[in-house]
C-alpha cells in the first residue's frame, strides 16, 4: 500500500516538476539551475508543517516567507474568506464608495499599530505600500510648498520590495545591478555589527558601532542639504537583509536625529509588523514613532495578498485637509476578501493572545535554546529577537574569518536542512529563521535537533 502511494506520488511529483520546468519563470532564482535541479513542489501545509508531493513533512522555520505567522490551516480564517467570496467577491474603494471589510479593517489597524496612527492606504503587497509610501512622502511636502524634499534615504542591503522603487530603495547591489535605481535615492551604511566586525578584523564595540552608523544618517543629511531630504526608511530589524539586530545605541541614536531634522521617518513593518518581535510592530518594541509604516505579508499571514500603509496623524492631517485628490491606487486596493482574511487573522492573534505568548513565553524558549549552537565549530554568532533568528556561519570563529562567497556555505546548509526536514533560509553563509508564531516549545525542541544535525552535515561537506 505504502509502495503503491509513494509511485504515485512520485509520479506527480514528476508531472508538476516537468510543467513548472517548461512554464513558470520563478522570483529570485536561476532558472538554469533550476532546469537542472527539479523544483520541490509543496501540496499541502497544517500548523507549521509544509508536505510535499512525495509526502515528506517539513518543519517551516520561515513561515512560508516571514509572514505565515498564525500557521497554516486555521479554520477561522478560511471561513472568513469563504463567507466574504460568496457575499462580495470584489468591490474597489474609488469613486466614493467602500465595503464593510476595508472599513473594519481600517478601524481595527487603528486599533493596534501605535497610538498616533489611525489611518489606512490599502495595497495588495509590500512593494506596493512602499510606492505608495514614495509617492505620499513627496505629495506631503508637494503640499507644504516643499518639492525640493525629493530624497529619500535608506540602507544598504536593505530590502524593501522588487518594483522599480521598491528595488531603487533597498540596497541590494544585485538587484541595482539589473536596471539601475530611479533618482532621489541613497543608501547609508547598515547597523551589521558582526560583518563589520569580520571585515575590519578590530575590535569593535557594538555600541559605539551602533552611534557611528546612526551619525551616518547625519552626515548624509547635511552633505546633501536638510532642504533636499525627504525621509529617512528604515526596517526595526532588517529581514532579509540577515536579520540585522541593530546595537541598543542605534535606534535611540536614530530617533534624534530624525527629530533633530526636518524628514519624514518611514518604518518598514513589512516584516517586523504583526506580532513578529513580540510586540504588535517594531514601532513599539523600539518606541520609534513613525511618520508613515509599510505593512503586509503578517497583515493576513499570508493567506491572502493584502498590505497597507499606516499613516500618522500629523501626516493625514496634511494629505486629507490640506492635499486634495491624491492620484494613486490600485484595483485591489482594500479587496474585500483579502481584508476579510486580514480581519479573521488579526482577531485570532487578539483571541490567542499571541503577542503576550510569543514575548513572554515561546520566543524567550526559542532564543535561549538557538544561543545553545553557539558552541558548534561553524558557528561565530547567534543572535536573534523575538521569533527571528540568524546563525552565522563562518571559517574561524575565534578570529572572525569568514568563508570565501564563493564556497556557498549558506547554500550547502540550507540543503542539508532540507534533507533533515527543516526549512531555513540562506542569506549569504547566514542562516536564518522566522517560524511561525503559533510555534511551540515542543517544536522549537524539534527545530534545534534538525538545526544541529544540519550544521554537522555541512561541517562534514566541507571537511
Ligand atoms: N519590505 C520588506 C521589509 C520586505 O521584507 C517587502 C517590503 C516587499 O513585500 P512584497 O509583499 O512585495 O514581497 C518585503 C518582502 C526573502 C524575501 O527571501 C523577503 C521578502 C520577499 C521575498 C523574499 O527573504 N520580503
Amino acid at each position: 500500500m505504502t509502495q503503491q502511494f509513494t509511485a504515485v506520488a512520485h509520479a506527480n511529483t514528476e508531472k508538476w516538476q516537468q510543467l513548472d520546468a517548461a512554464h513558470h519563470l520563478h522570483p529570485f532564482t536561476n532558472p538554469k539551475d533550476l532546469k537542472n535541479k527539479a523544483a520541490r513542489i509543496i501540496e499541502s501545509a497544517q500548523g507549521i508543517y509544509l508536505t510535499d508531493s512525495d509526502g515528506n513533512e517539513y518543519l517551516d522555520a520561515m513561515a512560508g516567507l516571514w509572514c505565515v505567522n498564525m500557521g497554516y490551516g486555521r479554520q477561522e480564517i478560511i471561513d472568513a474568506v469563504s463567507a466574504q467570496i460568496q457575499q462580495l467577491p470584489y468591490y474597489n474603494a474609488f469613486f466614493k464608495t467602500s465595503h464593510p471589510p476595508a472599513a473594519e479593517l481600517s478601524a481595527l489597524l487603528a486599533e493596534i499599530t501605535p497610538s498616533h496612527m489611525n489611518h489606512t492606504f490599502f495595497t495588495s503587497s509590500g512593494s506596493e505600500a512602499i510606492d505608495t509610501a514614495i509617492r505620499m512622502i513627496w505629495r506631503y511636502w508637494d503640499i507644504l510648498e516643499k518639492p525640493e524634499k525629493r530624497i529619500i534615504i535608506s540602507r544598504k542591503n536593505a530590502y524593501h520590495g522588487s518594483t522599480i522603487a521598491a528595488s531603487s530603495l533597498g540596497g541590494m547591489e544585485d538587484m541595482h545591478k539589473q536596471g539601475g535605481i530611479i533618482p532621489n535615492i541613497v543608501h547609508v551604511e547598515q547597523p551589521y555589527w558582526f560583518g563589520k566586525r569580520c571585515e575590519t578584523g578590530a575590535d569593535l564595540d557594538a555600541q559605539e558601532f551602533g552611534r557611528e552608523v546612526a551619525q551616518s544618517i547625519a552626515d548624509k543629511i547635511e552633505e546633501l542639504g536638510e532642504n533636499c531630504v525627504a525621509a529617512f526608511i528604515a526596517e526595526p530589524i532588517q529581514g532579509a537583509g540577515g536579520v540585522i539586530i541593530p546595537p541598543d545605541s542605534y535606534w535611540t541614536e536614530v530617533k534624534k536625529i530624525c527629530a533633530q531634522y526636518e524628514i519624514l521617518f518611514v518604518v518598514d513593518e513589512v516584516i517586523c509588523g504583526f506580532g513578529r518581535t513580540g510586540h504588535w510592530f517594531g514601532s513599539d518594541l523600539y518606541d520609534l514613532k513613525p511618520d508613515l509604516m509599510p505593512i503586509a505579508k503578517g497583515l493576513s499571514s499570508g493567506y491572502l495578498p493584502i498590505g497597507g500603509v499606516m499613516v500618522s496623524d500629523r501626516i493625514a492631517d496634511v494629505l486629507i485637509n490640506q492635499g486634495g485628490e491624491f492620484n494613486h491606487g490600485y484595483t485591489y486596493s482594500g479587496h474585500p476578501v483579502c481584508a476579510a482574511a486580514a480581519i479573521a487573522n488579526i482577531k485570532l492573534m487578539q483571541a490567542e493572545n499571541i503577542v503576550e505568548t510569543v514575548r513572554e513565553t515561546t520566543a524567550p524558549y526559542l532564543q535561549k535554546r538557538l544561543r545553545e549552537l553557539s558552541d558548534h565549530a561553524l558557528v561565530g554568532e547567534v543572535r536573534g529577537l523575538g521569533m527571528l533568528g540568524a546563525i552565522e556561519l563562518v571559517k574561524d570563529k575565534d578570529n572572525y574569518i569568514k568563508f570565501d562567497k564563493k564556497r556557498g556555505v549558506g547554500a550547502i546548509c540550507r540543503n542539508h536542512c532540507f534533507e533533515n526536514k527543516l526549512v531555513m533560509r540562506a542569506v549569504g553563509d547566514t542562516m536564518i529563521l522566522s517560524p511561525p508564531l503559533i510555534i511551540q516549545k515542543s517544536d522549537i525542541d524539534t527545530f534545534i535537533e534538525r538545526a544541529r544535525k544540519s550544521l554537522d552535515m555541512t561541517q562534514q561537506t566541507l571537511a
